[in-house]
């Protein structure tokens, strides 16, 4: 592939949050570092980046929590014209339930009945910010819903909490004609808090027990899986397999750390290059959100080097999985290692009675099918080669 071809395009979706190459480079030890810039400055920013398609915001990141009506129209404005001045859309709108102490003990999940009021409230005037800009993803990142102490709240009352809020904000979607498709993204802890929906398989398993099920899905996010410890390339899948995967965020983290909000491919190509592959394979069609931030180190300049970098990993990846699907090695591997058997497979592909007797009496021989080949070291050993560029 020549080198321009790994140039971003707008059909791949590609998507940052003001709060991402907004961020000011602020940790929990050490103050901002670059100086903040105005939502219409970041979206000139992503401007400048060729194939990125969108940006995304949480109430606040647009309007100030306390800007007056005249400041929020006056931000809008300047959003909306920077908007079509760059070619960029919304596709995705979300709340921050977090950042303020109101919602210290939480927001949906609080112990506090004017609190979740409030966060119902704060959340139905944040969907009508994100669909006055056209936006049709609703993210829920339950920041807050969780305990430091397990004291504090009952974690079953939680839940039904949980699922009161999401049933009423759907109807109030619907009510409102906004379209809008929730997408709910899980994570372990907050930051020091348990969050009671710690992984994506946690509202995987919520979903079906909502009033509107079908508007309902997953925004998996790399690191927040990484956190956990698990593979993250096996959560998505089951979001996939669920018809559940409505959007995604796109990041790294190493393990047994947290919250490093890494350039996506940075840390984990290999973990990366199996995700990038999966979402191809199944012509993921939704939007591919970065949500990671820039080196402490890195002024604005370098902010875009972050920006652009992110889009073209994935592209490179997306290549390499091209390359993998290809290798014909590789599929003869595939081929010598997926044993097929049509007749015994219509046995226990269905239940029934007679092929359950007939399952039963099969002359399957353990000793000799665990002696079938299997190369895994040859074929890791050729995903590697593909992967560092050698194949
Ligand atoms: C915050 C969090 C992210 C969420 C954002 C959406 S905010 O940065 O760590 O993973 O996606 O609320
Ligand atoms: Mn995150
Ligand atoms: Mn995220």
């Amino acid at each position: 592939m020549a080198k321009q071809e790994y140039t971003p395009t707008k059909q791949m979706k590609f998507t940052f949050g003001l709060w991402t190459v907004g961020n000011v480079g602020r940790d929990p030890f050490g103050g901002p570092t670059r100086e903040p810039l105005s939502p219409a400055q970041i979206v000139d920013l992503l401007g400048e980046c060729e194939g990125c398609y969108g940006v995304n915001f949480h109430d606040n990141d647009l309007i100030p929590i306390d800007a007056s009506p005249k400041e929020a129209d006056l931000i809008k404005r300047d959003f909306r014209k920077a908007l079509k001045d760059n070619g960029l859309v919304v596709p995705m709108a979300t709340t921050n339930l977090f950042g303020d102490p109101v919602f210290k003990d939480g927001a949906f999940t609080s112990n506090n009945a004017k609190i979740r009021a409030y966060a119902i409230q704060k959340t139905m005037r944040a969907m009508d910010l994100g669909a006055e800009f056209g936006a049709k993803t609703y993210v829920f990142w339950g920041g807050r819903e969780g305990v430091e102490t397990d004291a504090a709240k009952n974690p079953v009352d939680a839940i039904k909490r949980f699922r009161e809020a999401i049933d009423f904000l759907c109807d109030y979607s619907i009510d409102q004609g906004y379209g809008y498709r929730f997408a709910f993204e899980a994570k372990p802890n907050e930051p020091r808090g348990h969050i009671y929906f710690a992984v994506t398989g946690s509202y995987l398993a919520l979903i079906p027990t909502l009033k509107h099920p079908i508007m309902c899905g997953v925004n998996p996010e790399v690191a927040h899986e990484h956190m956990a410890g698990l593979n993250f390339v096996h959560q998505v899948a089951a979001a996939i397999e669920a018809g559940k995967l409505f959007h995604i965020d796109l990041n790294d983290q190493e393990f047994g750390r947290y919250d490093q909000d890494f350039r996506f491919g940075s840390a984990n190509l290999k973990h990366a290059f199996f995700l990038v592959k999966l979402l191809e394979d199944h012509k993921y069609n939704n939007p591919r959100h970065f949500d990671a931030h820039a080196f402490r180190q890195s002024d604005y300049t370098d902010v875009k080097a972050f920006a652009n970098g992110s889009m073209r990993t994935y592209m490179i990846l997306a290549d390499k999985a091209k390359k993998w699907n290809a290798d014909r090695e590789i599929q003869g591997i595939l081929k010598e290692i997926n044993v097929n058997d049509a007749a015994i497979s219509s046995l226990s592909k269905r239940y029934s009675s007679a092929g359950a007797k007939k399952l039963l009496a099969a002359p399957l021989d353990r000793v000799k099918l665990a002696t079938a080949r299997l190369p895994y070291e040859k074929l890791d050993q050729l995903t590697m080669e593909v992967l560092m560029g050698v194949r």
